[in-house]
């Protein structure tokens, strides 16, 4: 009879408890939790799967299958209990040369993906391959193929279904490697390449220490133009090197890598930092689209902050509000081919440091916080913390930018104080950050019917997901109140 509560279809959202001792058939409640491959078989659209602390151990792939999909009004939840730690650790997957498999593999759309540690894998740690999809607050690392990417689900997947519109909010991925005999040139923290679709977003997210790149945007003659992406609110240092010191010469170790085979395509890259990567912070990487450069900052980069452009080859590259610093010694001259919105950008030159198309200087004492040595970031729960980029106070970056037009991924009158600041962090913005209203956990107001039997004592509190949708741009924001700050709002999750 327990059994049946897990594969009877209900009128009503149900909850389904999985731990790591999950036994098959088990009913998914407290005391009965379920196993998870048996859970993602049973989730209907606007249930969800909430698992328990500790680390699951598996040596073969986890896959949401195709058909398995939840709908815009009524995603499918894969959460953590309250406030535990499920840890998904492929680790002891067998690895070899190629044909390996994934940790977390995505077919299906409308999930909504939160709070897991994924470790270990003998390839990717989460592949995205639906749409619709938001995986927040992921942590991606060790894997042996980049932490998390989107891409095709096999080589003759038409281009109309390739992965679409997928979120990917406040993860983290770093110190994946595809060691040997993998050929230590693949593994960043996040690839959205070679065959994703339009409208995939990378907001409040972190890449650092990754073998190859932090992001990773590549193109192929073969396969053509991937959908525009955007990232906006996003962090990449430390690229090319381990945390425990471990390089290879076959990384391509940059910040964010914007391209590949002179394929244009027009890309967003708002508010973001990239410093410390062991080759460029930003890079065209021969896309020679409009790519929009919004509002980014880069330092220290072992062979240039930005680069876009080549003698040969000409970009539509716009540029708005970027800032080029270099802590110490005489750095790498820019590369920067494409248009100086109204002279707002901050560009480096080897022999006379960081100016703009007027003259106007900028140094490392117009920031309120040294930049030296390469800082460690700070995950808030709304996001990465960007007070360690802001400018000090009475800087002459301040205001001194330009207000970028078209369509954004920021509500350009939220964030803004006055005129646009220089570089990534705007001074007395009240924009506190990424977190969406889409993506809280959030206490229901009773133990929930619609989480049987286990919970009728109601002595449990659970805390449900709410379902949202939306797509790029202020959908995907926290709601926010007359004064721009964000709300808290608390719903239950049976009032859906
Ligand atoms: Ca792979
Ligand atoms: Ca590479
Ligand atoms: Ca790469
Ligand atoms: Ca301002």
């Amino acid at each position: 009879m327990a059994a049946a509560s897990l594969f009877c279809a209900r009128p009503e959202a149900k909850t389904i408890i999985v731990s790591n001792a999950g036994a098959p058939g088990a009913a998914g409640t407290l005391a009965a939790p379920a196993n998870l491959a048996e859970a993602i078989q049973a989730c209907a659209p606007g249930d969800s799967i909430l698992l328990r602390g500790g680390t699951y151990a598996f040596n073969v792939q986890i896959t949401i299958e195709l058909d398995n999909s939840g709908s815009a009004g009524k995603m499918k939840f894969l959460f953590p209990y309250r406030d535990e730690k499920p840890v998904l650790d492929f680790s002891t997957q067998p690895y070899g040369k190629e044909g390996n498999p994934r940790g977390l593999q995505i077919n299906g759309s409308y999930w909504h993906v939160k709070g897991l540690e994924v470790k270990g894998s003998a390839d990717n740690g989460i592949f995205v391959v639906g749409s619709h999809n938001t995986i927040e607050s992921c942590v991606t690392h060790k894997n042996r193929d980049s932490g998390l990417q989107i891409s095709r689900r096999t080589a003759d997947t038409p281009k109309s279904e390739w992965p679409a519109h997928n979120l990917i909010l406040n993860c983290v991925s770093y110190d994946n490697y595809d060691l040997p005999p993998g050929g230590g040139e693949n593994a960043d923290g996040f690839a959205c390449k070679l065959t994703s679709g339009d409208g995939n977003v990378f907001r409040g997210c972190v890449a650092h220490n990754n073998i190859d790149d932090g992001w990773d945007l590549y193109t192929k003659g073969e396969t053509g133009a991937i959908g525009v992406v955007v990232i906006d609110r996003c962090i990449a240092y430390g690229n090319g090197t381990l945390t425990d010191g471990t390089s290879n010469e076959s990384g391509d170790r940059n910040g964010f890598k914007l391209g590949g085979e002179k394929i244009p395509v027009p890309h967003i890259v708002t508010r973001s930092v990239a410093y410390g990567n062991g080759k460029n912070g930003f890079t065209w990487n021969s896309n020679p689209g409009g790519i929009k450069m919004i509002n980014n900052l880069a330092f220290d980069k072992a062979e240039g902050n930005f680069k876009f452009g080549d003698n040969s080859t000409p970009t539509e590259a716009q540029f708005i509000n970027n800032l080029s610093i270099w802590t110490t010694g005489a750095g790498m001259t820019d590369k920067r081919v494409g248009t100086d919105v109204g002279g707002s950008n901050f560009w480096w030159d080897k022999s006379k440091g960081s100016l703009n198309a007027k003259g106007v200087a900028a140094t490392i004492a117009d920031f309120a916080v040294s930049l030296a040595p390469a800082k460690a970031v700070t995950m808030a729960a709304a996001g990465p913390d960007f007070r360690i980029f802001r400018l000090a106070s009475g800087s002459k970056l301040i205001d001194a930018g330009v207000a970028p037009t078209g369509d954004l991924p920021f509500t350009a009158s939220k964030y803004y104080r006055g005129a646009p600041d220089i570089g990534a962090f705007e001074d007395g913005s009240t924009d506190e950050g990424t977190t969406s209203a889409a993506a809280r956990i959030l206490p229901a107001r009773s133990a929930g019917r619609a989480a049987g039997a286990a919970m009728s004592n109601g002595s449990d509190i659970f805390f449900h997901p709410v379902s949202g949708g939306g797509t790029m741009g202020e959908s995907h924001g926290a709601a926010r109140d007359a004064s721009g700050r964000a709300l808290n709002r608390y719903r239950s999750g049976l009032s859906r």
